[in-house]
């Protein structure tokens, strides 16, 4: 029988939706690639990639079998008010997209432990002068979120010899880690983190978790990296610490609303590194690999990897 995939990522150019095609075709010429928004007979469609999809479209497949999300964080799938709710959605857990998020950490980390945006700040005042920095064993970061990108982006600080913790919500062990968890894990996880790095999924319990409270447990002088969603980041709340003079600087990568509008004090921060939503984005080369691998588990009646959680909301 006749499989039918429908692309739902209306962001991506035509080059794009080409890689994916040849990817998924490759893997069986049978396949019915089709690209929204023609989708055909919308009662044909057996899977849709999708990605940022218009809210309310993927309520029109009623022969929908799984929905592959072509991204790691699936808030806003999950916002969508009339998702199908008995479809399953694997979401996207890929070695490109995993490689390219610890590059990210371990680029601000180390900015941050070899105090690089003070040396370019002096570099700006012609000024030489040398700033100390401990030894990474001195050197303490905490990861909020380990799961698949938090525990890698942990595991290659600790080659490196930092000493590095990690939170999550339920209990768990990681060789080299010191690890916390849940409510009551998160103040002694954040007094400890001079380097604090977000990998959470956006989720109710964690939406505005960087807020004035929790600021306010890091160590003076601490440093902030968001690269998981701007909703986990009290915006205001940030400027204040940084005003304040508790943190010391932070780097962010997401954005509550995106593209981060122009008259957005963030953009002009001092203090603040902006980048757009880049800290690792999906490759279709290796992507394509895990999607395959889901859509051969599906048709063969065998349970998915990465399916996500609709009571946890990840
Ligand atoms: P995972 O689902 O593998 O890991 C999530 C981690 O967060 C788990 O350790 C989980 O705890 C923890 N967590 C969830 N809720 C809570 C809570 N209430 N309290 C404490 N810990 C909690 O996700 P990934 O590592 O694959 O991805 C993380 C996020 O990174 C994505 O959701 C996405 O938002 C973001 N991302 C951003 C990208 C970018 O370019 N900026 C690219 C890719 C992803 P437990 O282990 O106990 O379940
Ligand atoms: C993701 C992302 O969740 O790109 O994969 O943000």
């Amino acid at each position: 029988m006749r499989t039918v995939v429908l692309y739902n990522s209306p962001r991506d150019d035509e080059a794009e939706v080409a890689a994916w095609r040849g990817y998924i075709t490759a893997y069986d010429p049978a396949i019915d690639f089709r690209n929204w928004p023609e989708t055909g007979p919308v009662e044909e469609i057996d899977y849709v990639l999708a990605w940022i999809h218009k809210p309310g479209d993927l309520a029109r497949y009623p022969n929908l079998k799984a929905i592959f999300w072509l991204g790691a964080g699936v808030d806003h799938l999950l916002r969508d008010k009339e998702l199908p709710r008995q479809v399953p959605i694997i979401r996207l857990v890929d070695d490109g997209l995993t490689a390219g998020m610890t590059e990210y950490v371990l680029l601000h980390t180390l900015r941050y432990h070899r105090r690089l945006p003070e040396l370019e700040a002096h570099q700006r005042e012609r000024r030489w002068h040398k700033l100390a920095y401990p030894l990474a064993k001195d050197r303490r970061i905490g990861i909020m979120g380990m799961g698949v990108l938090g525990s890698d982006a942990a595991s290659r600080l600790i080659g490196l010899g930092f000493d590095v913790a990690g939170w999550s919500r339920v209990p768990k062990q990681l060789a080299g880690l010191t690890l916390f968890h849940g409510d009551d894990g998160l103040t002694p996880f954040l007094n400890r983190s001079e380097i604090l790095v977000c990998l959470l999924p956006l989720t109710p319990a964690t939406t505005g978790i960087v807020n004035a409270r929790t600021l306010a447990a890091l160590p003076k002088g601490a440093t902030v990296i968001n690269a998981a969603r701007g909703g986990h980041v009290v915006d205001v709340d940030l400027i204040a610490a940084l005003d304040r003079g508790h943190i010391a600087h932070a780097t962010l990568d997401v954005f509550t609303t995106e593209p981060l509008p122009v008259e957005h004090p963030f953009w002009r921060h001092p203090r603040i590194t902006v980048t757009p939503h880049v800290a690792s984005v999906t490759i279709s080369e290796t992507a394509s690999r895990v999607i395959i691998e889901g859509l051969k588990a599906m048709r063969a009646g065998r349970r998915p990897a990465n399916l996500v959680d609709l009571a946890k909301g990840y």
